[in-house]
């Protein structure tokens, strides 16, 4: 039986690495991740950590095997250190969901959930199925992707537009006044119970960065994201 998360003193957050496309600059941060996982109780991957619509492997189940095996092999290197995995939009695939739960049951210090988890008085979650209108609870993931990742030609032309610094000109739009008023908003309309003993709120999605922003009585931050051009925030939890 598994018993994770008995400490929770020293933990970890990022988001949106997404690992297997041509934009990804995980490599810039990977021996940061790996340092602070050799002193982390835990250590949140909070969605987006891998690309299903945009990967290079070909295959939404070539994805979902870097995927099991990227986890595998972190878990193995640092089995102080309980990893958790909360999905995203661009992970949320109908591929990952059997394998991501069968390595969870043999994988002692894995745990993993569609959408959101608590530690502590910390709340977690990728942010996509708050800023989704078409979705009802924040808390509950109902659907999931299920095509293979785009064909390269059209990848190759986005690539273009992200080197043109398309990114960084949407970040602006999801300045951190904007996004934690409308995270409020939505968390405070019907799910004001799941607000019970959290202060701190824990989002990626926006690409945009940002740390200890108070709003409402609560704190909210951001882990950016690991493309290229944008800054990834890999942060320790309060
Ligand atoms: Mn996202």
């Amino acid at each position: 039986m598994k018993t994770p998360l008995q400490k929770i003193e020293h933990g970890y957050v990022v988001s949106d690495l997404h690992m297997c496309t041509k934009w990804t600059s995980v490599e810039e941060y990977m021996c940061d991740i790996r340092k602070a996982a050799a002193n982390a109780d835990f250590f949140v991957f909070n969605g987006d950590i891998f690309d299903f619509r945009w990967s290079t492997l070909g295959s939404a189940a070539a994805t979902a095997k870097f995927a099991i095996k990227w986890f595998s092999d972190i878990c193995d290197d640092f089995p102080n250190c309980t990893f958790i995995y909360i999905l995203g939009n661009h992970d949320a695939h109908k591929n990952i969901l059997k394998p991501i739960a069968q390595f969870a049951k043999k994988q002692d210090n894995f745990i993993w959930h569609s959408s959101f988890i608590k530690i502590g008085s910390s709340l977690f979650m990728h942010g996509d199925l708050i800023f989704s209108m078409r979705n009802k609870s924040p808390f509950e993931r109902k659907k999931y992707k299920h095509r293979n990742p785009v064909r390269s030609i059209i990848q190759k032309t986005y690539h273009r537009v992200i080197k043109m610094g398309a990114h960084r000109l949407i970040s602006k739009v999801h300045a951190k006044e904007r996004c934690a008023k409308y995270v409020m908003q939505v968390l405070e309309k019907d799910h004001s119970h799941q607000l019970k003993d959290i202060t701190d709120i824990y989002i990626g999605h926006t690409h945009v960065g940002f740390s200890d922003y108070n709003y409402n009585n609560y704190t909210f931050h951001n882990s950016g994201s690991a493309i290229h051009d944008l800054q990834c925030n890999l942060m320790k939890v309060r």
